[in-house]
This record gives structure tokens, sequence and C-alpha cells, in this order.
């Protein structure tokens, strides 16, 4: 219950002002979405811990401001994608090449307007630990728009305004096998 209100108010304050849908109108659209799978990643993080993790993205061209976008992963028992590794991001931007000219959120949040280092996971708190492969000239904060949101598109990641509505990677997290040795 707590859960619901919290996405009905994160839908109420970031809805997509653009469309005539009212917050009901999103509430009911987060219980109606579904997902493509966009792929798997198997791989090492840095310590040492071997993971697996599929991504998806939603059907019929979903598209939602970065906040509702990491409700709607959470309403689905999914999360906002985050990145272990340089590897992983290669991986990813590789994957959403078959997906032409999108832009697809991710979890991260940039704490200094167009550093390419200065990113945190919003689900952990913890700083990128790895150089990201950003599209050409990114991240620009374009137009001085604010572009404090993360982004992955064929061409590299990029910034971008978090109100805007795209589309957005969820994983799930298959395993987890920690490094004992
Ligand atoms: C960007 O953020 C600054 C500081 O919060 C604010 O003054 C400015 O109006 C914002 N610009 C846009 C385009 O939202
Ligand atoms: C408003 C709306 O589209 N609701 C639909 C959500 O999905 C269920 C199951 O397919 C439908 O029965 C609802 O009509």
């Amino acid at each position: 219950m707590y859960k619901l209100i919290l996405i009905l108010v994160l839908i109420g304050s970031y809805g997509n002002s653009a469309s005539t849908s009212s917050s009901f109108a999103n509430q009911i659209l987060i219980e109606n979405v579904s997902f493509v799978k966009l792929g798997t990643y198997r791989g090492f993080a840095p310590d040492g811990s071997e993971y697996q993790k599929s991504y998806f993205y939603p059907k019929y061209s979903l598209t939602a401001p970065f906040l509702e976008s990491r409700a709607i992963c959470k309403s689905y028992d999914f999360e906002l994608a985050t990145l272990e590794t340089h590897a992983e991001a290669q991986a990813i931007i590789k994957l959403a090449q078959n997906l032409g000219s999108e832009y697809f959120y991710v979890d991260a949040i940039a704490l200094t307007l167009k550093s390419p280092t200065d990113w945190y996971w919003t689900k952990s708190g913890k700083k990128l630990s790895f150089a990201l492969p950003w599209g050409a000239g990114e991240p620009n904060n374009y137009n001085n728009l604010n572009e404090t949101c993360l982004a992955l598109s064929s061409i590299g990641f990029v910034d971008l305004r978090c109100t805007l509505s795209r589309l957005f990677v969820c994983q799930k997290i298959e395993f987890m096998i920690p490094n004992v040795l």
C-alpha cells in the first residue's frame, strides 16, 4: 500500500503534461505496462562477484520522465538499470543499437552539469566507478536545460533533462555469486 501511494505521488508530480492524461490515467497505465526483453548480460563486478541480469524496456513506445520510469520499474519488481562496469555499459549500448535512435533512461543522476564523472546511481547513492562510453560531445547540458539524468542510446550515453518523457530500461538481477576466494 505504501509503495502504491509513493508511485501515485510521483506520477502526480511528474506526470506527462504534454498529453491530456490525468494522474488517474497514468495510474492505469502503470498497471498495464508490458515489457520487451532487450537482452541478458553476464559478467564480473569490480569486487569479483559474478552476476547475470536481464534488461527490459516498455512495449508500445511507452515513455515516462525519469522518476516515473523508476517508479514503473519498481512496481513490476524490476529496478531502473544500473551498470557495474565499463564492459556492461558497452554491452548495453550494443543491445540498444538494434532499437534505432531512441533514448532510454538508466538509474544515474549528475551532481555537476556537463561532468562526465560526477554521476551517482540513485539506487545505492554510489558514484560511478568507471568511465561511461559517452556519445560524441556528451554530456553537453544541451541548451542549458539542466540535463542531470542519464540515458543510453545507440551512439552512447547522453545527459537528458529529467522531466522529458523517454523510454527506459529496467533490469532484473538473476544471480550474483560473491567472490569468496
Ligand atoms: C536550471 O537550474 C537552475 C538552478 O536551479 C535554475 O535557476 C534554472 O532556471 C534552471 N533552468 C531550466 C531551464 O530549468
Ligand atoms: C484502463 C485500461 O487500459 N485497463 C486495462 C488494463 O489491462 C487489463 C488487462 O488486460 C484490462 O482488462 C484493463 O481494461
